[in-house]
């Protein structure tokens, strides 16, 4: 009896630790897939400055966001694009609108990418969007109450080590400001976290209601206490706001892979890819016709990284009047397209690993049915699975008419035979849905 209470009293404590230690990662498991929006004054040039491309050896085609870094711009001369800054086509409602379309469950907005920047109503910074700009208008509320009517979660990225705005934010050496500043003293590095990360990241978290992540980029040199500060400071605001591994020193509860990086198999913890459709997260000239993804290579990604357990974030750059490339919006429409018919294979699913690996596809998973996304079709018109055929009902071919139904046979030894139609409905992926015996 006395053993069965002290049994009872542990596991109550046991329980504790995991509520108070794991942060509810749930909605993020079950989204799969999020919109990411790079926006800000690096829109304007988009790669460009004073007629020449930005330049830079260690990339393929450099980033336009790092415009400010890459060309050694004065703080002076690149604050002067606010003053051009009136992007009239903004709509934020619509990209929200076509997010949901697209089957996104949520949203993050570059509250204040590496040039420091703020695209939110700072008040502790006279270099926002709201101060500074013609425009005068917080496009972090604007997108926060859309996301709000929708049911898309709100999120902020903040670029936490690198702030070129800022003297203190010093960092590795090259990747701060010192073509401004000649202060290369690490230790200041701790006020500009008191005095500009830490009040703007509690406007962040008190002025937009409920947010979803706050994702952080480029820890640089922040230490292990500082990082957990922040982590904290995070937590101390919306104790349920989930914050990547950004943060730094392996701290945050959603493993960030690094861009356009998808892991070799699932990584156990939750976690998630940052991804591009073409080169630059922030608008870019110089993203021409060579450097785009195709929506259906984007349509493999998503699939290989939800079969893998992860979640992919895929970003696209408005340009210096709001408006999305012409190229982004069909790659939305292309996914959207896919997801109406698709969507109940990646949302709210878990990896379903073959027991033998013999067909090179992707598999999803829920408590009623296992998904068979196809990459390859194959060109005898049948699909053949190892799986024990008492555990499978009924096959279905997921259209955008519903579910066409196969005929299942059991194969020679253990698996099943299913009949494709003749005319698949996908171009990309078609997805086969197994359903599982109760
Ligand atoms: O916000 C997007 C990028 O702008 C940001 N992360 C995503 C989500 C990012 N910041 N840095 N990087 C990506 C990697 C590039 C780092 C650089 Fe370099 C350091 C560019 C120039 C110096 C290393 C050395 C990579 C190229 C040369």
């Amino acid at each position: 009896m006395e053993k069965t209470v002290y049994k009872i009293v542990i596991l109550i404590l046991l329980l504790q630790v995991k509520t108070f230690a794991q942060a509810d990662t749930q909605w993020f498991e079950d989204a799969r897939f999020g919109l990411f929006i790079h926006w800000g004054l690096y829109a304007i040039p988009g790669g460009v400055w004073d007629g020449e491309p930005v330049h830079d050896n260690r990339y393929i085609n450099p980033y336009a966001e790092h415009i400010m870094h890459l060309n050694k711009i004065p703080l002076k001369t690149y604050a002067g694009l606010a003053k051009e800054f009136n992007p009239v086509k903004w709509d934020a409602k619509n990209i929200v609108k076509m997010a949901k379309a697209a089957g996104m469950k949520y949203l993050v907005l570059t509250s204040k990418h590496h040039d420091g920047f703020a695209m939110f109503d700072s008040k502790v910074s006279d270099f926002t969007i709201v101060k500074s700009t013609p425009y005068h208008t917080d496009v972090a509320k604007e997108l926060a109450e859309a996301c709000a009517d929708e049911e898309i979660k709100m999120c902020f990225y903040y670029s936490l080590g690198r702030d070129w705005e800022q003297p203190n934010a010093v960092g590795r050496p090259t990747m701060y400001n010192d073509w401004d500043y000649n202060n290369h003293d690490l230790s200041t590095y701790q006020h500009y976290l008191d005095q500009k990360v830490k009040p703007q990241l509690k406007e962040l978290l008190t002025q937009y209601g409920p947010v979803g992540m706050i994702w952080f980029d480029s820890p640089e040199l922040t230490t292990v206490t500082q990082s957990q500060e922040i982590y904290d400071w995070v937590k101390k605001w919306q104790p349920d706001c989930l914050v990547n591994t950004r943060v730094g020193n392996k701290i945050g509860d959603i493993k960030e892979m690094g861009d356009n990086q998808i892991p070799r198999e699932d990584v156990g913890l939750p976690w998630q890819t940052p991804g591009t459709m073409a080169e630059s997260w922030g608008y870019s000239l110089l993203d021409t016709k060579a450097y785009w993804k195709s929506g259906n290579e984007l349509i493999f990604k998503l699939v290989e990284i939800a079969a893998k357990g992860g979640n992919y974030l895929l970003n696209i750059g408005p340009d210096g009047n709001g408006a999305l490339p012409t190229e982004a919006k069909e790659r939305l429409e292309i996914l959207a397209n896919w997801m109406q018919t698709n969507a109940e294979a990646i949302h709210s699913t878990t990896p379903y690993k073959l027991p033998k690996n013999e067909y090179r596809g992707y598999f999803t998973q829920n408590n009623k049915a296992i998904y068979v996304h196809l990459t390859e079709t194959p060109e005898n018109g049948y699909f053949t699975m190892y799986i024990d055929p008492k555990t499978i009902k009924r096959a279905v071919l997921l259209t955008p008419k519903g579910e066409q139904d196969l005929s299942l046979s059991p194969s020679f030894g253990k698996g099943i035979v299913l009949k494709l139609p003749s005319s698949l409905p996908f171009t990309s992926i078609n997805v086969l849905k197994l359903y599982k015996v109760d």
